[in-house]
């Protein structure tokens, strides 16, 4: 009998900010692998998931959300999301059913087609969503001539995760396993770490706060006694975000190091001596040489 062919490639995912991109590839990995928040914009560069089973490996890369770039860093963001779509296997868009298709998905989803890239469509957040609004998102996305499939899921719970993997594993041709079987991203731990603080401050903070923070790491490094130490800062655009993101008695900040504390310590499976501080730099999301240094810049 012969035996069947290991199959391989990348696959972009990608949608408005929010829709639950970064939960999906999480959901896949089975580990977290990127940042996810309730607040717009929160994956800034590109990053892959690695998804490797015995039959095949998907390597699916999440996107930042496309949306009209207001600065430098908005720019850097859907050069990455656009130039994703390229030299892949498969293309998943994704749209939120509790949300609705808005024109804002029209205009993506019709940008996508190519002629020789196979399009999903994941219809995410069912689990939040009226089923006849489900419908009715699926009805709309079914128009789309060159979508292959219409796949409801809800990558929060788990629901139609697996349907998918298996539809775009069968897109897949055959290839090679590209990454080891135990590594699941392509990130440095320096950034998925810096990744981990700010996830933690874009939970806790609100209104214009978020978008305008940016996180450095200024020392890492293992300490006689085992643990990790690392300083950090917290990059934010004003005095008056700095006030907010310390809080009353720095009490803010130390939530949001304890909380980062917390998954970093899984992450690297030590100790952890995580020192934080709060850095205004006026505008630095249009100043390309803090972009660089914080590694917003093209690969
Ligand atoms: N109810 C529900 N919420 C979800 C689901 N998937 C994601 N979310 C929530 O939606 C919000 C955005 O999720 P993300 O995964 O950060 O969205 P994203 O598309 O990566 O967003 P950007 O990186 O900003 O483009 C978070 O609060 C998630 O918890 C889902 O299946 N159901
Ligand atoms: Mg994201």
């Amino acid at each position: 009998m012969q035996e069947k062919e290991y199959r391989s490639g990348f696959v972009t995912l990608c949608g408005r900010s929010n829709v639950g991109k970064s939960t999906l590839i999480n959901a896949m990995v089975g580990e977290k692998v990127s940042i996810v928040s309730p607040r717009k914009q929160t994956t800034r560069s590109n990053l892959r998931g690695i998804v490797t089973r015995p039959e095949y490996q998907i390597v699916l890369v999440d996107t930042p959300g496309i949306h009209a770039a207001k600065t430098k860093l908005g720019e850097y963001m859907m050069k990455e999301a656009t130039g994703a779509m390229m030299d892949v296997e498969a293309i998943v868009f994704m749209t939120d059913a509790a949300a609705g298709f808005l024109d804002g998905d029209r205009r993506i989803l019709e940008s996508l087609e190519q002629d020789d890239v196979p399009v999903f469509v994941a219809v995410n957040k069912i689990d939040a969503a009226h089923v006849s609004s489900v419908a009715k998102v699926c009805d709309a996305l079914n128009a789309f001539p060159f979508v292959k499939q219409v796949v409801p899921i809800s990558a929060k719970k788990g629901t139609g995760v697996k349907e998918l993997e298996e539809m775009i594993a069968q897109e897949l041709p055959e290839g090679p396993q590209y990454f080891p079987e135990d590594m699941i991203t392509d990130q440095p731990e320096r950034v998925i770490i810096s990744e981990l603080i700010r996830e933690k401050a874009l939970y806790r903070l609100h209104e214009e706060v978020p978008h305008g923070i940016g996180v450095e790491i200024i020392r890492m490094r293992e300490r006689e006694d085992g643990a990790e130490e690392i300083y950090a800062n917290i990059l934010c655009e004003r005095q008056s975000h700095k006030r907010i993101i310390i809080g009353k008695n720095g009490s803010m900040l130390k939530e949001i190091g304890i909380s980062a504390r917390r998954d970093i310590e899984l992450l690297l499976g030590t100790r952890v001596d995580l020192r934080l501080w709060v850095k205004v730099q006026e505008d630095w999301r249009n100043r390309e040489g803090i972009l660089r240094e914080l590694g917003y810049r093209e690969e």
